[in-house]
């Protein structure tokens, strides 16, 4: 490093934090038009950063990626990952000298009780407790996912989310956490992204790769009434412990992926299979939730299947939340005899992902419109792989910096038009695992050296951090009240 060098690094030369001008920004640093208390964040979650999955040094069971994807050597897996599990403090550190104002991340099922039922790993569920001690310390909002994914390997042995009785011990899993973690974490969500969850079993490319489409209703089904009794367990727990640290009750949500569907053309038949396409795999989610009742589309696949849905169920899964959680990352665009295309000349993600931000405007207000009971939201995740330039400067990546920017101004169009939007939090704090795609494609604020584990702040997280900073100022730090109907 020379002397020159305007590069902040840290202490322990876990970070690099180059200079940043935002008056010399290519992409406007300006303040949005959000409510007071909007907050900014970013996330992350367990088996994507921590490392650490050592059955003996560290007490953590096996999940579904170590053992059904054991076949699969050849992937990149999340053995070290980004080394987090050893440098907690450090990551939260850098977390707050961006300024984010809260962090979203996933705790470990595994870790926290390795054989999905029964004893709990109390080095585990100490990790986790020392996260958010670490987090609140430094000003910055815990927001708690409690499965991103990791089932333990003994719960797949069961059948994994196929079997209704795996339900009943993630709602038992909930209480142990929420026993631990209820008296400082305010902000909790039940799962990230059931349709990703149910790819796994439909598909080969996430664990547990079991690739049979009959399992789809089963699988979705199944991950809401867990969504219920875990709900129902948190706010008992939530009751129970009561203003502790923070004012109020609890908030308990869920997070969906949505990629909502457009027509290719207007005709009625594309209108139709674009409806079709949204209902049958993210629409019937959102029935389910705030309607009580799943799209036909559905309903007959239900039966088709075999899986039997009472109205008791229903019931359980459209219980009131706080707030619901999206992950926004892309469009589909749909032809009159229902096939997905891709629109000639349009942008894309390394992913292959369209890059269209008014289709986020379109498809809040179409939810606000559809959704009466629709709580509070949050963009829970958003953000791009695209190509990262190293240099001695920096990690430069205008490409996510346009994307981000215009990601957060077409949310400000439907937070203007009335949707009531609480918060931003970028996909993802770092570079990390992208499950079955490995490190190849990084989507991070900060960028991971993977031989060092050196962290330095991209382009964009520093942009971003200069967003917030020019979003918070003049602000007072309140905290709205429970959005609970
Ligand atoms: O990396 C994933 C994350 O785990 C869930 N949402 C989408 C991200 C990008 O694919």
């Amino acid at each position: 490093m020379s002397k020159k060098s305007k590069h902040n690094i840290s202490k322990n030369n876990t970070y690099v934090f180059p200079h940043f001008n935002p008056r010399l920004s290519p992409v406007p640093v300006r303040r949005f038009h959000f409510p007071e208390g909007f907050v900014f964040g970013a996330s992350t979650s367990a088996y994507q950063i921590e490392g650490a999955i050592d059955t003996v040094a560290y007490g953590r069971g096996r999940s579904i990626w170590e053992d059904y994807f054991a076949a699969r050597p050849h992937l990149d897996n999340g053995e070290v990952a980004c080394d987090h599990y050893q440098r907690m403090v450090e990551d939260v550190a850098m977390i707050k000298k961006m300024g984010l104002k809260a962090y979203r991340f996933s705790v470990s099922w595994p870790r926290i009780i390795p054989a999905g039922t029964g004893a709990v790993n109390a080095q585990g569920l100490e990790f986790y407790s020392r996260l958010v001690d670490e987090l609140l310390k430094n000003g910055i909002e815990p927001y708690l996912t409690l499965y991103h994914w990791d089932l333990p390997a003994a719960m797949q042995d069961l059948g994994g989310w196929t079997n209704r009785a795996v339900a009943e011990h993630f709602a038992d899993y909930a209480k142990v956490v929420v026993e631990r973690l209820g008296d400082r974490v305010k902000k909790w969500c039940t799962f990230n992204e059931p349709e990703v969850i149910v790819a796994g079993y439909i598909g080969d490319g996430l664990a547990p790769g079991l690739k049979n489409p009959a399992l789809r209703v089963a699988v979705g089904h199944n991950l809401l009434l867990a969504h219920g009794l875990a709900t129902k367990v948190l706010r008992q727990a939530g009751a129970a412990l009561k203003s502790k640290s923070y004012e109020g009750d609890l908030e308990v949500g869920i997070v969906l992926n949505l990629v909502p569907a457009e027509p290719a053309s207007a005709t009625v038949s594309a209108k139709t299979a674009a409806r079709r396409q949204w209902q049958r795999n993210y629409g019937w989610y959102m029935d389910g939730l705030f309607k009580g009742k799943y799209p036909r589309v559905v309903q007959l696949e239900a039966r088709r299947t075999g899986v039997s849905i009472s109205a008791a169920d229903m019931e359980l899964i459209r219980q009131p939340i706080d707030y619901l959680g999206i992950n926004w990352y892309l469009r589909q665009v749909v032809t009159g005899r229902g096939r997905v295309i891709r629109v000639p000349g349009a942008k894309e993600t390394l992913m292959g992902w369209e890059i269209h931000a008014p289709a986020l405007t379109t498809m809040l207000l179409n939810m606000k419109s559809e959704y009466r009971q629709l709580p509070p939201l949050y963009i829970t995740e958003n953000g791009a792989a695209l190509k990262d330039e190293r240099t001695a400067s920096g990690v430069h990546d205008l490409g996510r910096m346009t994307y981000t920017y215009d990601h957060i101004s077409a949310l400000e169009m439907a937070s203007l038009q009335g949707v009531d939007i609480r918060g931003y939090f970028a996909w993802s704090l770092m570079d990390n695992l992208e499950w079955s795609l490995g490190y190849s494609k990084t989507f991070g604020l900060v960028h991971v050296d993977r031989e060092t584990q050196v962290r330095t702040v991209k382009d964009t997280g520093l942009w971003y951090s200069a967003v917030i900073k020019a979003n918070s100022r003049g602000k007072a730090a309140s905290r709205k009240g429970s959005g609970r109907r």
